[in-house]
């Protein structure tokens, strides 16, 4: 069965990418043509200043535009109908040569059916939409700026070791509102620096009409969405990220949109089809929204030239890739469960269509931008999805390891500490594919999504609100909490993948959970924010959960584990409720027992030398108790010892050191 997979199917994924490939070729000159279609469709300002507009709408009977430059007259701006549904329009200048439709003016399509509908329409390209505060709907705007804004930065290098920092605009604050990029850009970027992440995932940026869907009920693709700012800002915000050394990958969401018709893609043409599977296929039961027809021509040309508008337009580094299992199987991933059989994977359930997108999506990509970095949201583990197309790889560069936030929850939710079972722990962190790269996380934004909460808040909830000063001692709750929280992260940085990431706020422990405004809570933005103000008291433990945060990437950003072949684990003890591990020549102690200290503790090591502590969650700076001798040296001895060829005794700690309030103990050679 194996080899049948491998040897056979692959190879036939990657006919099916070629076949794609040499069509596009003769129809189209090749993808670097086809994906700059957002240069034609939509709307476009020629050398002449008359403006050219384009639209795929195969159903429609006829197609005017209307808007402010005309008074919303409704048939003074007829399009011309062309081969294939595309309707096209070119609008002279004014008599003074100035463009006929100003910069920041509405615009509308209005689409006649073949039943007699009229049907007011944003464009499917549009680049910039707008919303009345009294409105439901938003509005195509027309963006031509009299300056637009240019990057001066060049892209930075791909990052070996990737250190993601996933963040949402709009909550980017502690103030009860909507911020903005330009706030993002001055407050925010500087701590991502500081914290040496190397990569933003900037979520909720493509238009979504309804902002509590957190950006996943796209209504216009191409327009970044305009509740933060304009486009120019946006564009700033990541030339600056650049300038610091810090890439930014977008969440793209092309695995569904949004039902809406008036603001949405949904109905363009008046058809149900157009964009998406007609239903039922064309409709996500769960979600409510829409499902493309990737077999379709016009929708492959949609979707590519998204992604390379986002590269080109905004300088974006790469994508995650929202609702990948949903993509990949007719099922959607919904009431399924994935054991890693590869019978799970190949068969009738895999949407061919999809995955042949992803391919040619990737290889699009990467062909055009070399360091161009793709992650893939997979929860089903599909094989071979993080390997290259050239290989019949589906060609992302990593995968989402969702199986470990959702196991340090349920340890946190289930299990008394003398419960916690390493193994099962250190099995969660480690079971990847092999020759695959995952990003590991401990929390994202969609554990402290309603519903649920942050680590932080699991941990020492009851007293966030009276018990975090550093004036007053650490009652039990938060000292466990404290401890455990820092532990919790480096243990998944060090063993569970070979990217890092971490959602805004959590660096520093944020309490509570994540909550949009919406009817059900009255408009709230109580919950959609976050508390940086925590973090700028001074006399707060929050600095101290951020520095180990800081220091934990520097530790990193030295000895690059993230890049290095998976660890060796050498211990997961029962008993003692120690880890052990080495990665990248650095050595990894963990003792989570509750209550246990050690002396004249053993661990096994590969390389010989001595050792050095590196980083010690027990620093006082951290919120540690302060215990450890960071002038000790530990020396190898030839002794063999579980499985590593050298072994060190961890002895020199007084007693009570390496105990009850959970030390990890990082060491690295000289
Ligand atoms: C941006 O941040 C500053 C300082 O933190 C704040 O005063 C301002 O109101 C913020 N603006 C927005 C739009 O959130
Ligand atoms: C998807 O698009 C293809 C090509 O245009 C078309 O033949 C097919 O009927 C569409 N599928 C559905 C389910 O609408
Ligand atoms: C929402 O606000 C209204 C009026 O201000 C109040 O009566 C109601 O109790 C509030 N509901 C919630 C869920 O807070
Ligand atoms: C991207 C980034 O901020 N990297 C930093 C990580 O930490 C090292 C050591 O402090 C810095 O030199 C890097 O600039
Ligand atoms: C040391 C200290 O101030 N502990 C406080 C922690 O919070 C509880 C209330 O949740 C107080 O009763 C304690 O005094």
């Amino acid at each position: 069965m194996k080899c049948y997979i491998l040897c056979k199917i692959l190879p036939l994924f990657r006919l099916l990418l070629k076949k794609q490939l040499s069509i596009l070729e003769e129809a189209e000159g090749g993808f670097d043509q086809f994906t700059r279609s957002y240069r034609s469709f939509g709307v476009h300002r020629q050398s002449d200043n008359s403006l050219f507009f384009k639209e795929w709408a195969p159903a429609a009977e006829a197609l005017f535009l209307t808007g402010e430059f005309n008074n919303w007259n409704k048939f003074s701006h007829p399009y011309t109908k062309k081969e294939f549904g595309k309707w096209e329009l070119i609008v002279p200048p004014k008599h003074d040569n100035s463009p006929a439709v100003g910069h920041n003016t509405k615009l509308k399509v209005l689409v006649h059916t073949k039943d007699g509908e009229r049907l007011y329409r944003i464009s499917p390209w549009a680049k910039y939409v707008t919303r009345e505060e009294k409105s439901v709907i938003y509005d195509w705007v027309h963006w031509d700026p009299p300056q637009l804004y240019s990057h001066i930065h060049p892209r930075p290098k791909k990052p070996t070791s990737l250190r993601i920092y996933e963040a949402h605009v709009g909550i980017a604050s502690p103030e009860p509102k909507i911020a903005s990029y330009t706030n993002f850009t001055h407050n925010v970027l500087p701590r991502i620096k500081d914290l040496g992440y190397n990569c933003i995932q900037l979520m909720a940026i493509m238009e979504h009409a309804y902002y509590a869907s957190f950006g996943y009920q796209i209504t216009s693709f191409f327009a970044a969405s305009s509740r933060y700012g304009t486009p120019e800002e946006l564009k700033q915000l990541i030339d600056v990220a650049h300038s610091m050394g810090i890439v930014v990958l977008l969440d793209v969401v092309h695995s569904h949109a949004s039902k809406n018709t008036e603001d949405g893609l949904n109905r363009f043409d008046g058809s149900d089809s157009c964009f998406f599977h007609s239903p039922p296929r064309g409709e996500h039961l769960m979600w409510d929204s829409r499902l493309f027809n990737y077999s379709s021509w016009e929708v492959l040309r949609f979707l590519l030239s998204n992604l390379r508008w986002w590269m080109e337009e905004y300088r974006f580094d790469g994508f995650r890739f929202d609702g990948v299992t949903s993509m990949l199987y007719h099922h959607h991933g919904i009431g399924t469960g994935f054991s890693g059989d590869y019978s799970e994977y190949f068969g009738l359930q895999v949407d061919e269509d999809s995955l042949v997108y992803l391919m040619l999506a990737n290889h699009i990509l990467h062909t055009l931008y070399p360091d161009c970095i793709t992650v893939a949201e997979d929860v089903s583990g599909m094989p071979a999805l993080c390997r290259r197309v050239e290989e019949g790889g589906l060609g992302f560069d990593y995968r989402l390891a969702m199986a470990i936030p959702d196991k340090w929850i349920q340890i946190l939710k289930e299990f008394k500490d003398e419960d916690w079972n390493m193994g099962n722990i250190v099995h969660t962190l480690t079971n990847r594919r092999y020759g695959e790269k995952c990003i590991a996380y401990a929390e994202s934004h969609d554990q402290a999504l309603v519903g649920d909460k942050t680590l932080a808040f699991w941990l020492m909830d009851k007293e966030m609100y009276t018990n975090m000063s550093t004036l007053i001692p650490m009652s039990s709750i938060t000292d466990r909490g404290m401890q455990l929280h820092k532990m919790i992260r480096l243990l998944t940085h060090g063993l569970g993948g070979e990217g890092y990431l971490n959602f805004m706020g959590n660096e520093f422990g944020h309490p509570e959970w994540l909550d949009f405004p919406r009817e059900g809570n009255n408009q709230s933005y109580h919950y959609a924010r976050r508390q940086f103000n925590l973090l700028d008291t001074d006399h707060l433990r929050y600095r101290q959960l951020y520095a180990f945060d800081r220091d934990m990437n520097r530790t990193e950003d030295k000895y690059g584990w993230l890049a290095a072949p998976p660890a060796f684990i050498s211990a997961k003890h029962e008993g003692d409720k120690v880890i052990v591990f080495d990665r990248a020549n650095v050595l990894f102690i963990f003792n989570f027992h509750p209550d246990k200290s050690f002396q004249d503790y053993r661990v096994g090591v590969e390389a010989p030398g001595k050792y050095k502590i590196k980083l010690d969650s027990d620093e006082v700076l951290y919120g540690g108790h302060g215990r450890l001798d960071h002038n000790t040296e530990f020396f190898t001895e030839p002794t063999p010892f579980n499985g590593r060829c050298n072994s060190v005794m961890v002895n020199n700690f007084p007693r009570d050191t390496f105990d009850s309030s959970k030390v990890v103990l990082l060491n690295v050679i000289l």
